[in-house]
């Protein structure tokens, strides 16, 4: 008697748990399936982020992850692991989607590198990620790609050529300053495109594309920056 009633009250529980996910899910769903919204109230306080982030590393002062101007063409992208997944795709034998776990499943490394705008300012942070090399192991890209094309979740492209990427071990992070990528800074990844203007180091990765198209242009370079991008040209 007493384990059916358990089950009962657990039943009744569990009933109005559904009810809640379902008015969940519908919210999402009408949201745009949760991956980004905006609503201000998820801004994060990133004034007390700096309170825990690295200040200098290896005797040389570092920049605060405040110091940067969010300009990004649609703002913020508030994106929920969840539900999130990094596609690689396209001139490869094995498309792969992972989880942000799957992700940080690899070696990580640290490099503090300097990221410059175009506007004229500049920031030295330490990042912390995973080397694109490492994540390409697992796609087997084939013979004819040469160029590589980062896509977002706010609709954003850049492309930089493989070459690159493996000559100069480039990464994407998901930490700087050794706290995790805030949304306003590109989390849940962001290209570490050391050496390359700003606009190549491309916020809220959710699709990296491996492409024959040397000439892509993402979204700053068809507004007529250049495709090369490099600060000290
Ligand atoms: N997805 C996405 N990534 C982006 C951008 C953007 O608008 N969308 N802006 C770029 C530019 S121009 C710069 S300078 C760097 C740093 O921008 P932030 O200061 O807004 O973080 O992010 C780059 N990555
Ligand atoms: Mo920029």
């Amino acid at each position: 008697m007493k384990k059916v009633k358990k089950v009962g009250a657990k039943c009744h529980y569990n009933n109005r748990i559904l009810n809640k996910c379902l008015v969940l899910l519908l919210s999402l769903l009408f949201f745009g399936c949760g991956t980004s919204n905006d609503d201000t109230s998820s801004q994060t306080d990133l004034q007390e982020l700096t309170k825990i982030e690295v200040t200098e590393y290896e005797g040389k002062d570092l920049s605060s992850l405040t110091d940067f101007r969010e300009n990004s063409i649609k703002g913020p992208q508030y994106i929920n692991t969840d539900v999130y997944t990094l596609t690689i795709d396209g001139l490869v034998e094995q498309p792969i989607s992972l989880t942000y776990d799957e992700v940080l499943d690899n070696q990580k490394y640290t490099k503090v590198v300097t990221l410059h705008c175009v506007e004229g300012w500049s920031v030295d942070i330490l990042w912390e990620g995973i080397l694109l090399a490492d994540l390409f192991e697992a796609v087997d890209i084939q013979e004819s790609a040469d160029t590589v094309i980062f896509h977002s979740e706010d609709g954003y492209s850049t492309a930089l050529p493989l070459q690159t990427i493996m000559d100069r071990q480039l990464m994407i992070a998901y930490k700087m300053n050794g706290v995790v990528l805030p949304p306003e800074r590109g989390f849940p990844f962001q290209l570490v495109a050391e050496d390359k203007l700003g606009y190549k180091w491309i916020k809220w990765i959710t699709r990296i594309e491996l492409s024959d198209d040397a000439n892509y242009k993402g979204y700053w370079e068809q507004r007529g920056f250049d495709n090369e991008a490099d600060v000290n040209p």
